[in-house]
C-alpha cells in the first residue's frame, strides 16, 4: 500500500542503525528523515517520553504525508537523581554525550553501588497517514558505573550496566545490546501494528 517505505523520525544516526537492525526481517524499507531536506525542527517540550515521541510521529508525518512514519523517544532515569535526567537526557550538561556523561559521574560521586539503580526507557510511535497513532514501552533496568567502558553503542551506554551483565551496553555488541534494550522491546511490541496497518 505505501511501497513497503517507512520513515524514522530521528536525527540520531545510532538509533536509525539500531531500529533498521531490530527490524531486519521485516519487509519493509526504513528510511530517515535525512532523506527529506527542510523539515522544521521538532520542539521536544513533552514532560513524557511517549508525548514526545507523538510530537516527533506527527511532525514528521504533517511534513511528508505519504508514508507511515515510526517514532523513538528515549532516555535514562537515575533513582539516585530521583529520575534525572529523563526527558532532558540528551540535553543533560548542555553538551556532548561524552560531557553528559562526565557530569552524571560527577553528580553520583558518593553514590555506593547498590544505590546506583538507573533505568532506560524508550517511546516508539507508529503513524499510517489517516489513522491513530500505536505506541508502546520498553525499558531496560541497570546500575551506573563508576567510570565509562566500552566504545559501542551511544549516549549514556558507557556508564549503564543492565542488572546480570558486568559489562557496560558499549562493551557489547549491537546484537547483544539489541537482544535486551528499552528499544528493542518497544519496537518489537510494534510489530504487529506495522502488520496490521498494512503498512
Ligand atoms: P531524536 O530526538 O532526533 O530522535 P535524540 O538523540 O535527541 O534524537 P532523544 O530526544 O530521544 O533523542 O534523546 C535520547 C537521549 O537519551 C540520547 O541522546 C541519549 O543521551 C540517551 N539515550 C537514549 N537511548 C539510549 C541508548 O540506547 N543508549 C544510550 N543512551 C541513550
Amino acid at each position: 500500500m505505501y511501497k513497503n517505505t517507512i520513515i524514522i523520525a530521528t536525527r540520531n544516526n545510532n538509533k536509525v542503525t539500531e531500529i533498521k537492525e531490530i527490524y531486519s526481517k521485516l519487509p519493509y524499507e526504513f528510511t530517515s528523515i535525512e532523506a527529506f531536506p527542510g523539515m522544521p525542527e521538532i520542539v521536544e517540550d513533552a514532560d513524557t517520553f511517549e508525548g514526545n515521541a507523538l510530537k516527533k510521529a506527527l511532525a514528521v508525518l504533517n511534513f511528508i504525508r505519504e508514508f507511515p512514519v515510526l517514532a523513538d523517544d528515549s532516555g535514562l532515569e537515575v533513582d539516585a537523581l530521583n529520575g534525572a535526567p529523563g526527558v532532558f537526557s540528551s540535553r543533560f550538561s548542555g553538551g556532548s554525550s561524552r560531557n553528559n556523561n562526565l557530569m552524571l559521574l560527577e553528580k553520583m560521586k558518593s553514590v555506593l553501588w547498590e544505590m546506583r539503580t538507573a533505568r532506560f526507557r524508550c517511546a516508539a510511535v507508529f503513524i499510517v497517514p489517516g489513522r491513530k497513532p500505536t505506541i508502546s514501552h520498553g525499558t531496560i533496568e541497570g546500575r551506573i558505573g563508576f567510570e565509562e567502558r566500552g566504545e559501542g553503542g551511544f549516549g549514556y551506554d558507557p556508564l549503564f550496566i543492565p542488572i546480570d551483565s558486568e559489562k557496560t551496553l558499549a562493551q557489547m555488541s549491537s546484537l547483544e545490546k539489541n537482544r535486551q534494550s528499552h528499544r528493542f522491546k518497544a519496537f518489537t511490541k510494534l510489530r504487529s501494528a506495522i502488520f496490521a496497518e498494512g503498512a
